[in-house]
């Protein structure tokens, strides 16, 4: 069976470009999922917004590798992993390596800033590369602890985000490649994409390149495709972005409304968010659902009643719960009452 990271190469090399969606929690996996994307990017800046946080080597790999695994366990894409610097030297990024796999990553993204990095869209910030040959050691560190073969080593170079300028990314891009890096992550916070577009035709690599239009999101897959060398777009930080501003929007409204009366129309209904939950794979939401309740006094049996049941019995209705109370009447008799709740599900039977 092929695994994960094996699909998202092949739909690299079918498609010619897969579209990842930026991701905070399993919640934002399923809908990305269900949206028709590819593949989550696990995103440091999505993760440290979602704590209220910076992104700024505040949130901890322990942090981070629970949320993998938690978005891991409720999608079947493959997971593209934010590791920032690889949280130190080469031997960090073995420990890296080895836990991401083993947390369900499919490939990990590592970029060049030194440790602590700061996030690459902030203007007027100081970016620290590390110099390239240790960053090299890093990749090759990588590649030598992967257990799947096709688990992705995406060389992510903040060049352009340093203000060092085309020639030295391309310098760096290529000793990245050489170092055997599978693809090389090529950001810019330039708010257009010229930046992107000039790198992308100087690239002569062998190695495909990755980009995350963040900053220039005018660069739509027609533009992109057209360059032949992007596989991977990364829309890197629109699912904390967007669950922001329905947020801000609901919790505002309901405060100028004086009550949710309105803006509950604009919202999904709960039982879509049952469905996202996967409700109706753990209890039944279909068939009736139906109460009987059984009175004996002084231990015999002297009422039964059973709400509107299903005349069938077969299948067998399941018994949901069941609570028990015992009446004590002034004069010392005594009567229990059992109030069960059974669900008859005429198609599937028992849980
Ligand atoms: C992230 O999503 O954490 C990224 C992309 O690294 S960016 O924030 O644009 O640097
Ligand atoms: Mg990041």
């Amino acid at each position: 069976m092929m695994t994960k990271a094996a699909r998202l190469r092949s739909a690299m090399a079918e498609r010619g470009l897969v579209n990842i969606m930026a991701t905070h929690s399993p919640l934002s996996a399923i809908l990305a999922e269900q949206a028709g994307f590819d593949g989550v990017w696990a995103s440091g800046f999505e993760l440290s917004a979602l704590y209220g946080l910076p992104d700024m080597s505040l949130i901890s790999m322990t942090q981070h590798l629970d949320m993998l695994r938690a978005v891991a366990g409720r999608t079947s894409l493959p997971i593209v992993a934010d590791v920032d610097t690889g949280y130190g030297n080469a031997i960090n990024v073995i420990h890296t390596v080895r836990e991401y796999e083993r947390a369900g990553a499919s490939a990990i993204v590592i970029e060049d800033k030194s440790f602590p990095k700061v996030t690459s869209l902030a203007v007027d910030r100081h970016h620290d590369l590390v110099r390239i040959q240790e960053f090299q050691g890093k990749i090759e560190a990588a590649l030598a602890t992967r257990s799947d073969p096709d688990f992705l080593i995406i060389a992510r170079t903040e060049a352009l985000i340093a203000g060092l300028g085309e020639e030295e990314a391309l310098f760096r891009a290529r000793a990245y490649e050489r170092a055997g890096a599978d693809m090389i992550l090529i950001h810019s916070k330039k708010k257009d994409p010229s930046e992107i577009e000039s790198f992308s035709k100087a690239w002569n690599g062998g190695v495909p390149l990755v980009i995350v239009p963040n900053a220039y999101p005018e660069f739509d897959v027609a533009r992109i495709r057209a360059l032949g060398n992007i596989r991977m777009v990364i829309y890197g930080n629109f699912a904390i972005r967007a669950a922001a501003t329905a947020m801000r929007e609901t919790f505002l409204r309901i405060i100028a409304d004086e009550g949710a009366q309105n803006v509950h129309r604009d919202l999904l209904p709960v039982e879509d968010v049952f469905q996202l939950q996967g409700m109706e794979k753990s209890i039944p939401m279909n068939g009736v659902t139906y109460a009987s309740l059984f009175v004996s006094a002084g231990g015999k049996p002297c009422h039964y009643a059973r709400s509107a049941a299903p005349r069938r019995s077969q299948p067998k209705p399941t018994l949901l719960s069941t609570t028990t109370h015992r009446y004590t009447c002034a004069a010392g008799s005594w009567k229990l009452f059992e109030l069960s709740v059974w669900h008859h599900q005429p198609n599937c039977g028992r849980l």
